[in-house]
């Protein structure tokens, strides 16, 4: 049975991510940390420690006496958070990072830590990105995640720390709202559908982003722990998506449900230039291939679920 320890665990993925590995793995073998303890589930439903990532020692002392054998490092600040504070940024994803690598090497832990489409810039070709290619992002947040990615596969290559991770896409959920986000505005529009029928976008008709619902990112994640090591050419990290779509597009599939919808604009430039350096749309034939990926909802799937829980909360 795994003992995993994660960080970040009250964000979008890792409050969602704990209740899924409690529910597979015993509640009691899941040690979920933050640097904020809220009202939650997750502090809650099972063991939890207050952790400041940059806080090494105290990671470390964690992981062991939990007797942890896998880390999932999921604490981070999102894009457009990251480009408003750029050294807090570094300092926090690199900083946190560095220390969960540390602790996995001095411990011998799995590890897990997620990249992003945000590791690709506009010399990136836009269409079908490839899994290996060119990684000169713009933004802070694309700073961090291909020096992520790098110091990953140098913990692979010469420590042997079992490192994995995938490059999210936009990730879609009803459970915990992102913040920060440069994708933030496919969550935002389903809570403005349902309660005003309207929503104003902060990213502009046309722009194409990857996007994925919670439901397939949890199981990419347990997924990809679970792979056999030795199918794996890659490490850190995996192209993963569900589908590509632009505001009018989702507005489109509200209005299946929600006839009057009204959707306009109010563009951000802030956030509508670091959409503009991401990809349109990701290629995700390795990770199909070397770990068998594959994504259950489409556009109109993830809809119909999300309006219909959100209806209900
Ligand atoms: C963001 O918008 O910053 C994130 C991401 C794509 O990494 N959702």
């Amino acid at each position: 049975m795994k003992k995993i320890m994660i960080t970040g665990a009250l964000g979008q993925i890792g409050s969602e991510l704990i209740t899924k590995l409690r529910e597979i793995y015993g509640a009691d073998n899941v040690l979920a940390t933050d640097i904020r303890k809220t009202d939650s589930p997750v502090v809650e439903n099972g063991p939890f420690e207050l952790l400041d990532v940059m806080d090494a020692e105290r990671m470390h002392t964690l992981a062991k006496d939990f007797g942890a054998d896998t880390m999932m490092h999921m604490a981070a600040l999102l894009s457009a958070t990251a480009e408003a504070k750029p050294l807090l940024a570094w300092n926090l994803n690199m900083g946190g990072l560095v220390n969960a690598l540390e602790t996995s090497r001095e411990l011998g832990l799995q590890f897990f830590t997620p990249s992003s489409i945000g590791a690709f810039g506009p010399s990136t070709p836009k269409k079908n990105t490839p899994q290996d290619t060119l990684q000169r992002p713009t933004t802070m947040y694309g700073v961090n995640k291909v020096s992520g990615e790098l110091l990953c596969d140098y913990y692979f290559h010469k420590f042997g720390v079992d490192t994995r991770g995938v490059r999210f896409p936009g990730l879609i959920s009803y459970v915990t709202p992102p913040g920060g986000g440069t994708t933030d505005y496919a969550v935002d529009i389903y809570y403005k559908a349902l309660a005003d029928g309207k929503y104003t976008s902060y990213i502009d008709q046309g722009t194409y982003m990857d996007m994925m619902y919670m439901p397939d990112a949890l199981q990419a994640i347990i997924d990809l722990m679970e792979a056999d090591a030795s199918k794996l050419e890659h490490r850190n990290a995996f192209n993963v998506t569900a589908m590509s779509f632009e505001p009018e597009q989702i507005a489109a599939s509200i209005r299946k449900h929600i006839p009057g919808f009204e959707l306009s604009y109010d563009v951000d430039p802030v956030r509508q230039a670091i959409a503009n350096s991401w990809p349109d749309s990701i290629d995700a034939t390795a990770a199909k291939d070397e770990w068998g990926f594959k994504a259950q909802y489409d556009l109109d799937s993830m809809t119909a679920d999300m309006l219909a829980k959100l209806a209900k909360k």
